[in-house]
């Protein structure tokens, strides 16, 4: 098997830590964002979407780290996505939560266009209303993962025990970090945050993302 990658990409990361953790056997190519290789040949042809993670399993090629994380987790028969009906609906819904409602305006308008030249709107006034919109929404589902979610204290999304929900999950919450978000309004996600950050290999995973975060100490945010 072959995770095509970048160590930079928060998409990349939940995978790359169910991996880590969990000690498989795969193989990882990096595709260069930042050299622009994914708008290159041969990576257009192999995933015009023109974005990492794909992992590559004999003759199945996998998009959407949602997927990858859910095939890998029953190809290697983990706890971690329960056979259970109603538990992995439940994980499936947490999961379905994160990468639409929360995502589009976490990551897509409040913290990708203060980051990313290539997502930066084209005029002063696109990118100060794409920003502030994704603030005030960002704030609500922040609220909604805090309070529902998460709110009977629970250390994980979905009970007692990690699962793929809380490596997909924790990828995107933790991406706040680059706009130096404070948490500290929302208790039971920083908590919860913490559990996800506290995995051995959380690290070692995250060691690029530091450093970008860190090579941005300068600049200021606008964050939740
Ligand atoms: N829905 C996709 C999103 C993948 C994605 O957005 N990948 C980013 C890295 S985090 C990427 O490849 N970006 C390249 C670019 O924006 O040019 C998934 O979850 O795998």
């Amino acid at each position: 098997m072959k995770l095509h990658m970048h160590p930079a990409s928060i998409t990349s990361r939940p995978v790359r830590l169910l991996i880590a953790e969990k000690g498989l056997d795969v193989d990882e190519e990096v595709v260069d964002l930042f050299t622009g290789a994914h708008h290159q040949e041969p990576y257009v042809s192999f995933n015009p979407n023109r974005l990492v993670p794909v992992l590559e399993d004999g003759d199945l090629k996998l998009t959407e780290s949602s997927a990858i994380l859910k095939y890998l987790a029953d190809k290697f028969d983990m706890a971690e996505y329960p056979k259970d009906l109603k538990a992995r609906a439940k994980v499936n819904e947490i999961m379905d939560w994160f990468n639409s409602n929360f995502y589009r305006d976490w990551g897509y308008n409040l913290c990708y266009p203060q980051l990313f030249p290539h997502h930066v709107r084209p005029s002063e006034e696109g990118q100060r209303i794409a920003v502030e919109w994704g603030r005030d929404r960002s704030k609500f589902w922040m609220q909604v993962l805090n309070d529902y979610w998460l709110g009977d204290g629970r250390p994980w999304l979905a009970g007692s025990s990690p699962t793929i929900a809380d490596y997909f999950a924790g990828s995107i919450v933790a991406l706040g970090d680059m706009v130096r978000f404070d948490f500290s309004a929302y208790p039971n996600v920083a908590a919860w945050l913490a559990n996800v950050k506290a995995m051995p290999h959380w690290g070692e995973v995250s060691a690029a993302l530091d450093g970008f975060a860190a090579s941005l100490s300068d600049k200021d945010f606008v964050a939740a």
